[in-house]
């Protein structure tokens, strides 16, 4: 179930000489070590976290909801064509992957003597695991409406995930209020995700460590695919060689669908990669990030096909790049709002020299060319839950700035993930440099 977190030394250590082989700069290697050497985890780990850090949640998440009681149903495993990923919800409380796991924290003096519940489907495998989350009250699903009855008809609000209401009627939370509402008509059903996305904003230790793990898997996609960047390759087989990296690193999962674009195909944001040819003289925007313990990473590079960027290229590159670093400058937790920190990034861009021509010939400032967002939070989600306000302490986000000229068929973005601190912000994707040299030298192979 765990992953990275399982492997033994010796092939740890067989994955660090792998790594060591396709790195160039001693710089980078050292980076790439230690980031590989923070997978460790601490005994008994659940998910890459202490049972102490689950505990921690819910007994916040207890706070802010008080007597009412909290039921996080996990989604079945009924869909044979994809694989299974647990909700976030029931990962992020209880560090329980099983389909169909249930939990519920349920307010003091309850029947069931405990503050929080486990239903597990049943297979002596499944009881192994809810015997390693330290959760004593541990229940078969199939007793689960009978067994939080008692409690169920005491609380005046029972929360839930997603939507509650009209809503909710042809969803799975639909079903489950619907339930709720049998057993206790005068219930007020709520939606559980507010009180969590201000939890999930700040990461606790292990969830950092998590982080960490998933940007050196999804480094370990980039060297490997780097060098398979040239005229008459694919985008689809750039992406193929992307998951293989993953998958060596141990992730057996994407945080999301890889984008790989070339040519015209780069001014598109999400590109689904095609089996367009790559040709020279283009630039090729790659955005990936591999998840390890549920928890990903999300990196773009831009590579100069056949090697190198031409001037004009290496111009905006060279912008998009001093964006970035702005950006990270500008951080200041407790202060910096996405809304702000947006407005700069565009002011930064209309500041430069360069000038671009929209589709119509008419020439703008680069502003114009930047399309999409600074960044957002990451965690569990790649574009996850956070707060309205100021970037807390703790909080990571991603900057990535970037530029598409359609008139040009240019795409261009750098995309980096960051912990907020109390002076600033911490690169965590520091490893993997974006200087032009840097990506150079990673399509040789070194
Ligand atoms: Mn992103």
């Amino acid at each position: 179930m765990s992953h990275l977190v399982t492997r033994t030394p010796s092939l740890r250590r067989a994955a660090v000489a792998r790594i060591v082989a396709v790195c160039g700069a001693a710089a980078l290697c050292m980076a790439t070590l230690s980031a590989l050497y923070a997978i460790t985890a601490p005994a008994g780990a659940l998910l890459g976290q202490t049972l102490d850090e689950f505990a921690q949640r819910r007994a916040k998440l207890r706070q802010s909801v008080g007597d009412a009681v909290v039921l996080i149903v996990s989604p079945r495993a009924d869909d044979d064509r994809l694989r299974y990923r647990p909700s976030n919800e029931m990962v992020y409380l209880t560090g329980v992957e099983t389909p169909g796991a249930a939990a519920a924290l349920l307010p003091a003096g309850n029947s069931l003597g405990s503050n929080t519940a486990l239903f597990m489907p049943g297979s002596p495998d499944e009881a192994a695991e809810a015997r390693r989350t330290g959760i004593s009250c541990v229940r078969a699903t199939a007793d689960m409406w009978e067994s939080i009855a008692e409690p169920l008809k005491r609380a005046a609000s029972v929360y839930i995930v997603g939507p509650v209401g009209e809503r909710g009627i042809h969803t799975a939370s639909g079903a489950i209020e619907a339930r709720i509402k049998t057993v206790n008509p005068k219930a007020e059903v709520r939606d559980i995700r507010r009180h969590l996305a201000s939890l999930r904003c700040v990461k606790s230790a292990g969830e950092l460590a998590n982080i960490k793990s998933a940007i050196a898997a999804t480094m370990r996609g980039f060297s490997v695919a780097a060098r398979e960047i040239k005229p008459g390759a694919t985008e689809l087989a750039v992406e193929g060689f992307v998951l293989f990296g993953f998958r060596q690193a141990g992730a057996p999962r994407e945080g999301f669908p890889a984008v790989v674009g070339s040519g015209p195909n780069s001014i598109v944001l999400h590109n689904d990669p095609t089996s367009r040819p790559l040709e020279k003289g283009e630039t090729l925007i790659v955005d990936i990030g591999a998840e390890v313990n549920c928890y990903t990473a999300d990196l773009t590079r831009t590579f100069p096909v056949g090697g190198r960027f031409t001037p004009r290229q290496l111009a905006l590159y060279e912008l998009v790049r001093s964006v970035q670093t702005a950006c990270e400058k500008h951080v200041v937790a407790g202060k910096t709002t996405w809304g702000e920190i947006n407005d700069f990034a565009r002011r930064k861009f209309r500041e430069s020299p360069l000038r671009a021509a929209a589709q119509d010939g008419t020439m703008h400032t680069m502003d114009r060319f930047f399309v999409h967002g600074l960044g957002h939070w990451l965690g569990l989600d790649v574009h996850d839950v956070g707060v309205s306000g100021p970037m807390p302490v703790g909080s990571v986000i991603t900057i990535e700035p970037g530029l598409y000229i359609a008139s040009e068929s240019i795409g261009i973005r750098i995309e980096d993930d960051y912990l907020v601190t109390e002076t600033g912000v911490e690169k965590l994707s520091a490893a993997l440099p974006s200087d032009v040299q840097a990506i150079q030298r990673m399509m040789r192979g070194r």
